[in-house]
């Protein structure tokens, strides 16, 4: 059963609970729309199509020592929560997740919830090696391993087959769950894990495996990640040391809550909850700088520069010619290596485009050309960003936009946020490309 086959930083069957921390006053709560075994989700009076996802509260100890280890313990889920949800989001990966209200309850988008967890794993442990003897702990998947099961509590959450789900022929918020919605859900959970995975790196933290659900959007009949993440959703193993695991192995077998037992739960949640705010922080701060050769180029590297901001990265535009003024490209270029900030550039020059391969032969910063090409001698133009003399390695994309995603790519290697972004836009291309041909076939029908 998932529950108990992700007991690293949880456990339900702990029955640790949340402090009391009542709605804000100003929130007017609606009609409880759905109850499960941690959560109570109710209507907004005055915000329709959003929902309050409300902690349960199970506090029932009288204990000091234990009330204080849950106050700690709501913290740190709290942090935990609104942390990942932030990265998601940032990222640009849609979520039901508005934004948190309190302690222990968050506004989020009203869902209906498809009923299955899915599952993503990149190291092959718990109900995995159970289900498939022979393979040992710590086999690496690449690419991902997906499998879905199905929330069925009185069946233990058995797993299930794309056939079975689709079989099922859910429908939720007036929306069939068929071929699109299940190829939907499925890329997207290897990108939200891809993304959790590569903020985890940066903590030096191996995401191993990862549990999460999906809803339909009420309002727009999307699909969209629901639910939360947090403490009981993912396997993490510090520096990949599965020793960390085999700790953890201790508080699922655990039939008793212990002060020992709790104190480990409390170490190990304080571990994640001192990282987790870490995802959120760029690891390197790069820039792209744009040359342009002539200010009649200014729309064009505009366009580099608003794109750049979409990856959040900073983007300086200067004018400089190669041709009529080398000196100062030179003295400009060399501003920018001496700060230590690493940089990408990007030469936008016209006609004959020697800023670009000026710029590369006399620096390791990597330089790519963007000329502006015109239709009349745009064919003849592009041959001086292309045919470069030996030693030079600039590039030459065509499109503003394109040339500042290259950057953003370069950036990648080191930023995760950046690569997260391009990450999360990727899958976005991927299901809009997905949701116009499932429209055309409904179309042509
Ligand atoms: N944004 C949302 N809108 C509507 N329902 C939601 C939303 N997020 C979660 N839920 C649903 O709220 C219920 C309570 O959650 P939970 O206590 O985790 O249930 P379970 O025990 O089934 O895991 C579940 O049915 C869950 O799917
Ligand atoms: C879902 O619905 C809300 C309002 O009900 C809307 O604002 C939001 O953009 C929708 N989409 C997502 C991805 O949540
Ligand atoms: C819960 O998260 C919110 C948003 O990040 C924060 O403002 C609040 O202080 C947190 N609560 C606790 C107890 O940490
Ligand atoms: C997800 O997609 C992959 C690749 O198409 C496929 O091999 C896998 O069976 C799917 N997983 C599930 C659980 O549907
Ligand atoms: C990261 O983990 C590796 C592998 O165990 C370890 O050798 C290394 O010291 C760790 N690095 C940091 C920065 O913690
Ligand atoms: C064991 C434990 O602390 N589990 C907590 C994980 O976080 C949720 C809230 O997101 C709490 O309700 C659980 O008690
Ligand atoms: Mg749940």
């Amino acid at each position: 059963k998932m529950q108990t086959d992700f007991p690293v930083l949880s456990s339900a069957r702990l029955r640790l609970s949340t402090h009391q921390v009542s709605p804000r006053p100003q929130l007017k709560l609606g009609q409880k729309l759905n109850e499960g075994k941690t959560k109570q989700i109710f209507e907004l009076v005055d915000q329709p199509g959003l929902v309050l996802v409300q902690s349960k509260d199970q506090i029932t100890a009288g204990n000091a020592v234990r009330k204080d280890q849950m106050e700690g313990k709501a913290a740190i889920a709290n942090k935990t929560t609104s942390c990942v949800f932030k990265l998601l989001q940032e990222a640009g990966i849609k979520t039901a997740f508005v934004k948190q209200h309190s302690d222990t309850a968050f506004i989020a988008a009203h869902c209906e919830m498809i009923p299955i967890e899915w599952v993503c794993r990149r190291v092959a442990t718990g109900s995995f090696l159970k289900r498939n003897p022979g393979v040992k702990e710590g086999y690496r998947f690449s690419p991902l391993k997906m499998e879905m099961f199905f929330k069925d509590d009185a069946n233990n959450d058995p797993q299930w087959s794309e056939e079975q789900l689709l079989e099922a022929k859910f429908s939720l918020a007036g929306l069939s769950i068929g071929q699109c919605e299940v190829d939907i859900m499925n890329r997207s959970t290897v990108a939200i894990f891809e993304i959790l995975e590569k903020a985890w790196a940066t903590q030096n933290c191996t995401l191993v495996d990862m549990k999460i659900e999906f809803g339909v959007n009420v309002t727009t009949k999307e699909v969209v990640l629901a639910d939360v993440i947090d403490n009981d959703s993912w396997r993490l193993w510090p520096a990949g040391d599965r020793s960390q695991q085999k700790d953890k192995q201790v508080y699922r077998d655990l039939k008793e809550v212990t002060p020992e037992a709790m104190q480990m739960v409390k170490r190990n949640f304080e571990w994640v909850s001192e990282r987790v705010k870490l995802l959120l922080e760029p690891q390197a701060s790069g820039r792209v700088v744009v040359l342009m050769g002539s200010t009649s180029d200014m729309a064009h590297c505009e366009k580099i520069k608003k794109a750049c901001a979409s990856y959040g990265i900073p983007c300086t535009l200067r004018v400089t010619s190669a041709h009529k003024g080398p000196d100062e490209t030179l003295r400009i270029k060399a501003g920018y290596e001496g700060d230590g900030v690493p940089t990408v550039f990007v030469a936008v020059a016209g006609r004959s485009n020697g800023l670009g391969p000026v710029m590369s032969g006399n620096t390791a910063y990597p330089v790519i050309n963007c000329p502006p090409l015109t239709p009349d001698w745009g064919a003849q133009d592009v041959w001086s960003s292309l045919r470069m003399p030996s030693g030079l390695g600039c590039s030459t994309v065509l499109s503003p936009e394109a040339a500042a995603q290259f950057a953003a790519q370069i950036f990648g290697l080191s930023d995760h946020l950046v690569w997260c972004k391009l990450r999360a836009s990727m899958l976005n291309t991927w299901v809009s490309l997905k949701l116009a041909d499932k429209k055309l076939q409904a179309c042509s029908l």
